[in-house]
């Protein structure tokens, strides 16, 4: 399609291929287009918010100033939760799953989400964002429960995240489809088409990963990246934000790596909103995401909040990680 095509056409136009479909699968999308256009306002004055905040409790027209994470969170359930899309929602800010109000409709959707991935970033200006995954419900009473939650990553329907960074985009895949990238214009306030069918190089010469971790981390681990370094052409960076560094990786090639060590054996990484979601962008894309030793897309979760090692990114390099951790 071409290049500045609004969002909004795309998801109708994607909606047409199939003719059995509801409508309520691009009319969630779209809310949560509207959730990432909110929170990058939000996110772009923040230093004048805090600014703000340092006068007091309150903001000049005498509302709480809000933690941005906390802000994030609640637009997403503000904006979602009424439209009779979805029966419940889990997120990183939520110890448990959240289920529509009484007195609004239930879907039969449940949206998992981290509203503001990277929050140690939000107070030096560097890039942050939201991450989404969208699941058909299975359970069928009244309610939907955690069991709609712990499915593994394969049977995701959607999933995407939002950037704000030097300018805010939106990248999202849904299933046996490709990756597909909108930048935000601001002048208009509408994501447009700007990077259609995303695929990411097979090997790249990048390599992310808090290497402040090594002395803790598995022998392959530290061997991998040893492996890495002096090689013509390799680049270390590490944002910090797992947004931040996954879509650079997904646009120029390369691996991102939050693995397991001594003291955190699952990492730092959550399962649902972070690891899975972007596990399924990885793979539409022709990349690979896996703990090492395990595809990330196959793992069927125990809890919500749970965290997995993550090595993800262009499939040549996450395959010689997984053949580093074997001993190979
Ligand atoms: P958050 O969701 O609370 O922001 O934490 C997740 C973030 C990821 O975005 C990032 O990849 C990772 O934590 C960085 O961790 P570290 O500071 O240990 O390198
Ligand atoms: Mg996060």
């Amino acid at each position: 399609m071409e290049i500045g095509t609004t969002l909004t056409r795309f998801l109708l136009e994607e909606e047409r291929k199939h003719p059995g479909a509801s409508g309520a699968f691009t009319e969630l999308l779209t809310d949560i287009t509207l959730v990432g256009k909110l929170i990058s306002r939000e996110v772009n004055k923040a230093g004048l918010a805090k600014i703000l905040g340092l006068t007091g409790e309150t903001n000049v027209q005498g509302e709480a100033v809000q933690k941005l994470d906390e802000m994030a969170n609640a637009t997403v359930l503000k904006h979602v939760e009424h439209t009779g899309r979805v029966a419940a929602l889990a997120s990183e800010e939520m110890e448990k799953i959240y289920h529509v109000p009484e007195g609004y409709p239930r879907g039969n959707y449940v949206l998992v989400f981290d509203p503001l991935d990277g929050s140690s970033n939000i107070d030096v200006n560097v890039a942050i964002g939201t991450i989404f995954a969208v699941y058909r419900r299975k359970s069928d009473g009244p309610s939907a429960d955690l069991a709609d939650f712990l499915q593994p990553g394969r049977e995701q329907v959607c999933a995407g995240y939002v950037i704000y960074g030097s300018s805010t985009m939106l990248v999202y895949t849904t299933r046996n489809a490709g990756v597909h990238g909108f930048t935000l214009d601001p002048t208009v306030g509408e994501f447009l088409l700007s990077h259609e069918n995303i695929r990411i190089p097979a090997k790249g010469k990048i390599y992310s990963a808090n290497e402040a971790n090594a002395p803790n981390w598995d022998e392959g681990t530290r061997r991998y990246v040893e492996s890495r370094k002096g090689e013509k052409g390799t680049s270390a960076r590490y944002v910090g934000t797992l947004v931040a560094d996954f879509h650079r990786n997904l646009l120029k090639g390369g691996i991102f790596l939050y693995p397991g060590d001594r003291k955190n054996p699952s990492g730092k990484l959550r399962l649902l909103y972070e690891a899975s979601p972007m596990a399924m962008i990885v793979e539409n894309a022709g990349g690979r995401a896996s703990t090492g030793r395990e595809r990330i897309l196959d793992i069927v979760p125990t809890e919500l909040h749970q965290r997995v090692p993550l090595a993800i990114g262009s499939a040549e390099d996450v395959a010689a990680y997984e053949a580093c951790l074997k001993g190979q």
